[in-house]
């Protein structure tokens, strides 16, 4: 993590950068315009090549101008280039520089993947038509006020989460959402690839994971409480090419995919799909299905060395796809009543010398903690793993409010911050009982952009294992591209607001400015065809009338 600079609010109103730069004047000349034309090159150095594409088929899409590499000093040019701070990286490796005035624009980055943020800077500079894949008007020239900029992260891991194992989400959205998180400059995407009611990863050695465990018969709309029973086939997975495409779209927009395979809770699915994973000896697996409804599923794995071997191979696969160090296994929301239950599961606490259940699970995670570093990858898991103590070097994704987070770092552990209450998106986001399916507390998108990350009690030494902080978009109740779009939008442009610009305290943050900013973000939303909720509410086919949500005034929300 970077140390904050001050946030300064742009003097530059019509620039309305989403979000919030560092550091940005007026043009070198204090002042003038800056354009891009039909002649317009680019001069890409040694590592930048990706960046210089994906100007093309972006840009140059929506201006028409084919952006070729230039050749010759004269030519107007987005010069893109390399150029680490003398000595050293102060601002790190995600830093850039970006300064357009007349006929040219230099993007400087730290790294290719500054030099890539910078880019899309330079996207937002031109205004919301940059963001159509063809032009809608024939233009000379795309004209924007000339502009100088230093900006950089405040958090190394700005993530959001997909869950596209509840509802399946096909290869394309999924690939749409990773364009979307590189706009607004977020860098990972923890796929939450396994739950209770489908599996979406294809692993050859256990074919039946998804040729039965990725659909079930019958779905439901609304949560657990809904009588909506669908009877209709809900399913789908990806192939092993999808992912490896999945994975080098994200790579080339400087995009991490953090896979998460969820033990040994939330395994209902894999059970389905192979019986003696689970706990045959209290109840009949051969009998499960892949799970219909929502909430937490009883029917956990059996802590047998079979499925440790199973669940290696399957990790096996999983490296081989997925080049990142972090690799996510769960471990939330494991009920312990089988485990209580089983013979099996007693023989093993005993065996082993453990305590008690808690004991059981911490060692069945701790053993793929060891496994994942001996391969040199790094295991996350959700704030769970702190009881019965968490695998040395694990990082924790801390879910249930703050105190995981708090307590894992004072622990020398490295911490997400992705706290329920502020940060979950499928939780609605106005009190009115028009909102589609509601459930959760109400995160309007003012809440979410006051939400801080490193919590005010952590020392600041320890503030340093704060990688940074993660939007959760569980899928229970967003059964297609509109629903996640609605849950996720406006709310994931204040919440990159918060992972990347470095804003004060969140009583002083200046939402009225943020706002105003957001009124120009939507123009670019509009132009992305993203079905956000309007900050008038929700359009009028965006209601579900009659569908049980969650009444506001009841416990804490159902999941
Ligand atoms: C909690 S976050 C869950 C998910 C649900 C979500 C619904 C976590 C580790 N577990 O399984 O989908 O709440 O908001």
């Amino acid at each position: 993590m970077t140390t904050p600079v001050p946030h300064e609010p742009s003097p530059h109103s019509g620039a309305s950068l989403v979000p919030a730069p560092g550091r940005l004047s007026a043009g070198p000349s204090g002042g003038g315009r800056c354009s891009i034309d039909g002649a317009t090159t680019i001069e890409a150095a040694p590592g930048t090549e990706g960046v210089a594409r994906w100007l093309r088929t972006t840009v140059g899409a929506a201006t028409g101008y084919p952006l070729p590499p230039s050749h010759g000093e004269d030519a107007p040019r987005i010069v893109l280039r390399i150029s680490p701070e003398p000595g050293g990286e102060p601002d790190g490796p995600e830093a850039y520089r970006l300064s357009a005035a007349g006929r040219r624009v230099v993007v400087g980055g730290a790294s290719a993947a500054g030099v890539f943020w910078g880019a899309q800077t330079l996207r937002q500079l031109l205004g919301p038509d940059a963001f159509r894949r063809a032009p809608v008007t024939v233009r000379d020239a795309w004209e924007f006020p000339a502009v100088t900029i230093h900006d950089r992260p405040r958090f190394r891991w700005r993530g959001l989460l997909l869950d596209v194992a509840r509802h399946f989400m096909p290869k394309d959205g999924v690939l749409r959402y990773l364009d979307l998180m590189a706009a607004h400059k977020l860098n990972v995407l923890h796929l939450h690839l396994t739950d209770d009611q489908g599996w979406r990863l294809p692993v050859e050695r256990y074919p039946r994971l998804t040729g039965a465990g990725s659909w079930r018969p019958r779905t439901k709309f609304g949560h657990r409480a809904s009588p909506l029973w669908e009877e209709k086939p809900h399913g789908g997975h990806y192939t092993r090419d999808d992912i490896r495409e999945i994975v080098a779209y994200a790579a080339e927009r400087h995009i991490t995919v953090v896979p998460e395979i969820d033990v040994p809770g939330h395994s209902q699915a894999a059970i389905a799909a192979y019986p003696e994973l689970g706990n045959t000896d209290v109840v009949d697996t051969a009998s499960l299905t892949v799970w219909d409804d929502w909430g937490i599923s009883p029917n956990v794995l059996a802590p047998t060395d079979a499925t440790l071997r199973f669940y290696e191979h399957v990790l096996e696969e999983v490296l081989e796809l997925f080049p990142s160090r972090y690799v996510h296994v769960g471990g939330d929301e494991c009920p312990k009543d089988q485990w209580r239950r089983s013979p099996t599961a007693q023989a093993r606490i005993a065996e082993l010398g453990l305590a008690d259940e808690d004991g059981l699970q911490a060692w069945f995670v701790g053993h793929f903690g060891r496994w994942l570093s001996e391969r040199g990858r790094r295991l996350v898991g959700w704030d769970e793993i702190l009881q019965g103590g968490p695998p040395e070097g694990a990082t924790v994704s801390s879910w249930r409010g703050r105190a995981g987070g708090v307590a894992a770092a004072r622990a020398g552990h490295d911490v997400v911050m992705c706290p329920e209450q502020e940060v979950y998106l499928d939780h609605r986001q106005a009190p009115g009982d028009d909102e589609p399916v509601p459930i959760g507390w109400v995160r309007t998108l003012e809440d979410v952009y006051r939400f801080e990350p490193v919590p005010p009690e952590l020392e600041p030494e320890h503030a340093r294992h704060v990688l940074g902080a993660q939007a959760n978009l569980w899928s229970e109740v967003t059964e297609d591209q509109n629903r996640v779009d609605y849950q996720a939008f406006p709310r994931l442009a204040a919440f990159a607001e918060v992972a990347w610009s470095a804003l004060p305290a969140p009583a002083e943050r200046d939402f009225a400015d943020f706002e105003q900013r957001m009124s120009a973000h939507y123009r670019r939303l509009d132009a992305l065809g993203v079905a956000y909720r309007p900050p008038t509410g929700p359009l009028p086919w965006q209601r579900r009338p009659g569908v049980r949500g969650r009444p506001l005034d009841g416990p804490p929300p159902v999941r």
